[in-house]
Order: C-alpha cells, then sequence, then structure tokens
C-alpha cells in the first residue's frame, strides 16, 4: 500500500477509562494519528468529558476527521445510534464491546465487498511475548459473533511489533521548539531565573522514594513541575521546609496533550508514568524515569526489566528505575541526568528508524480488506 495516500477509511475506536488518564490518553493520540493521515475516526468514550482539558474542543468536533461519542459501556439496554458502519473496529486494550455494538457498528462484510477489520489494540510492553502475539487472529468461538475474528495488534519498541504512536511532523516540531518562551508563556521559569538549575517534570503515582529524590544533590534548585492530581497529592505528603529552601515547586493545571508534550520538551528531567506519558519523554529526548503502573501480580516487574533491557539502561539508570518502582528495597542512586539524556537519546534514534504505529495499523488493515 502507498502509506503516503491511503485511501480514505471510517474508524471506531472504542475506550474503557479503567483508572487514570491513560486509556483515554492513548486514544485520542491514536485517533488525532490517524486523522492526521485523513482518516475518519469516531471516538468511543465512556469518559469523554475527560478530553474537556486533555483536548479542548474535541467534544464539539474541533478537530478535523474525529468525532467523540460517548459510550454508555455499562448500560446493558443501550444500543449503538443508526450510524453508517466503520470499516475498521478497535477494542483498545480489551475493552469488551457488547456484541449488539460490535454487529451494528461493524455488520459482517458483504461478499465481494472489502473485508472489515476488528482490532484488538493491546497494552504497551517490551517483553518477548509482543513480537509473537502481534498481528495474531483471535476467532470469536461462541455467542452471537460466532464465526468473527478480530486481530491483535501490540503495540512496541521493535521492528516486529506495530511501533509506536508518532505523529507526522512530531520531531520537526520538537526541533523547532523555543523553550524559553514557551517556559515564559506558562508562567514558569525559564532558564534566567535559578541558575541552569534543572526543571523536573513529575508526573508519577505515589512512589515511595520521592523524599530521597527531592534531595538529591544533582536536583539542588530545582524547579519542579507538578502535574495535578496523584502527582501534587504525593509532592504535597512529602514537601517541607527542609526541601523548600532547596528547590521550587509549580503547581500545574491540566493542560492539553500538546502542552503536555512541551513540557516534557522544556525539562531536563521527566519523571513520567503509565504508558502515553513513557512514550512522549521518549520522544522528548530528555532525562527521563519510568514509573510503572502496578500489578497486584508484580507482572509489573519483568515488564520494567525487558523495557530497561531495550532501552539498553545505564547501570545507574536501571539501578535508580528499581528502586523508585520499588522492585528493590536500597538506598535511591544518585540522578545522572547526562547519562540518562544520552541513552534517551539513543533510544530514540532507533525508535525513529521503525515505522509509526498509526501507519503499520493502515498497512496491516489494507492487507486484511
Ligand atoms: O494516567 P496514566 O497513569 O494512565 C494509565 C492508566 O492508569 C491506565 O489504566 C493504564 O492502563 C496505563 O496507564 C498503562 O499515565 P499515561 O499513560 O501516561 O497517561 C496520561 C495521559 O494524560 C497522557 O496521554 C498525557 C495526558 N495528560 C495531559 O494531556 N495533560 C496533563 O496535564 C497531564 C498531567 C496528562
Amino acid at each position: 500500500m502507498n502509506c503516503e495516500h491511503p485511501p480514505i477509511l471510517s474508524w471506531d475506536i472504542c475506550c474503557h477509562v479503567i483508572d487514570n488518564w491513560g486509556d483515554l490518553g492513548v486514544c485520542w493520540r491514536l485517533a488525532s494519528n490517524l486523522a492526521a493521515r485523513g482518516q475518519r475516526v469516531r471516538l468511543w468514550a465512556d469518559q469523554p468529558e475527560l478530553l474537556d482539558w486533555m483536548a479542548p474542543g474535541a467534544r464539539a468536533g474541533a478537530f478535523v476527521g474525529i468525532e467523540v461519542r460517548h459510550w454508555p459501556r455499562t448500560d446493558p439496554t443501550a444500543l449503538p445510534p443508526a450510524l453508517p458502519p466503520g470499516d475498521v473496529l478497535i477494542e483498545a486494550f480489551g475493552c469488551e464491546i457488547a456484541p449488539a455494538w460490535v454487529a451494528a457498528l461493524q455488520p459482517e462484510s458483504a461478499p465481494g465487498k472489502p473485508r472489515r477489520v476488528w482490532l484488538n489494540l493491546e497494552y504497551l510492553s517490551a517483553e518477548p511475548y509482543v513480537e509473537r502475539c502481534h498481528q495474531l487472529a483471535s476467532p470469536v468461538m461462541s455467542g452471537p459473533l460466532a464465526g468473527r475474528g478480530k486481530w491483535f495488534f501490540y503495540p512496541g519498541f521493535t521492528p516486529a511489533t506495530g511501533g509506536l504512536l508518532r505523529e507526522p511532523g512530531l520531531m520537526a516540531q520538537r526541533a523547532a521548539f523555543e523553550r524559553e518562551p514557551w517556559l515564559r508563556g506558562q508562567g514558569l521559569p525559564d532558564s534566567t531565573d535559578g541558575g541552569g538549575a534543572p526543571r523536573v517534570t513529575l508526573f508519577c503515582y505515589e512512589p515511595a522514594r520521592l523524599p530521597e529524590l527531592l534531595r538529591d544533590p544533582a536536583l539542588d534548585g530545582a524547579h519542579w513541575l507538578v502535574a495535578p492530581g496523584r502527582p501534587a497529592a504525593a509532592l504535597e505528603r512529602v514537601w517541607d521546609a527542609s526541601v523548600a529552601l532547596r528547590a521550587q515547586r509549580h503547581a500545574l493545571p491540566h493542560v492539553a496533550q500538546t502542552e503536555f508534550d512541551r513540557l516534557l520538551w522544556a525539562s531536563e528531567l521527566n519523571l513520567v508514568r503509565g504508558e502515553d506519558s513513557l512514550v512522549r519523554a521518549l520522544w522528548a529526548g530528555q532525562a527521563f524515569v519510568w514509573h510503572i503502573y502496578p500489578q497486584h501480580d508484580d507482572a509489573h516487574h519483568l515488564k520494567l526489566e525487558a523495557f530497561l533491557d531495550w532501552l539498553d539502561a545505564p547501570p545507574s539508570l536501571r539501578a535508580f528505575h528499581r528502586v523508585w518502582n520499588g522492585l528493590i528495597d536500597a538506598p535511591l542512586p544518585p540522578v545522572d541526568l547526562p547519562a540518562w539524556r544520552t541513552c534517551a537519546l539513543a533510544a530514540r534514534d532507533r525508535l525513529l528508524r521503525q515505522d509509526d504505529l498509526a501507519s503499520q495499523l493502515l498497512s496491516f488493515v489494507m492487507k486484511k480488506r
């Protein structure tokens, strides 16, 4: 397929917000990435109101090619509105779309017509199973949809996976970014303030070692740019007079995803979490530390180690991640911004040589139609 000029397909993306913001964050990025390639997207979300800050105007139709709709996921009596069926249905993170909705959004393809494609977009991981399971078929064996089938599509970090979301022109925007005016425009300290002290973006859960990090000599004088919600609450609990002598904190409001990206571009250290902000920290090319989403069976331990292997993280960054994420109980290793940034830039170079997720998705769908 010529990916420069792909045919215009209509896509339905269903998103269940389980907790936090990453489910919708990823789905919105995917919708935007597809729309940027001329595709038409209906984004069905059970909490679309989160978009009011993540993508202001989205619910009112301000983004060409994207229509946001409420998905009454938990109401068994709700049926989808009468709409033209789509060409591609994406079930984000196995969100389980009721059979009546699948049948309505995506009726069986008529003989001789291009086939409709139903996909499950999975969570991001660097673990080896991702390459094995990417693009596997999953037939429906029973129930009203028996005989239909969907495909697994796995994002990932290597060429044998579905890749990462990266909108066209992102790196050009990143290169053209003017940090100082942007910081001033946000009411944040620019580089003239604090004699070169680093800016640290804090977007985490509740890392037990945060008090130690606040006292790391490499962050003396730092400006902590603190995201709302759990990061702000976590910092509030441990911020005291001794920390206030050596650092400053700046409470941030919710900002649009595009501004969130710029925040990561403008900071010398990005403490990110979940899934989407990790990917955006990679594109930012600054030193970063990942607070992985904790799973109760500790499945995130292997997931973190697999990511650190792929990242080719230097020993200091590996050790830091293990302590930051509670895998081992040891003092927090010192921050090494230059080494961590070098590692982040090398990882970004590797990723930029691979196709992005939306392009791969388009190619895959065209092959299956
Ligand atoms: O919020 P997260 O922790 O999200 C998730 C969820 O917990 C989800 O259930 C889990 O499956 C997933 O992680 C792995 O972190 P994440 O993924 O980084 O998503 C945050 C999103 O919020 C991201 O798209 C950026 C966006 N964001 C803004 O747009 N503006 C803001 O001001 C902030 C703080 C975040």
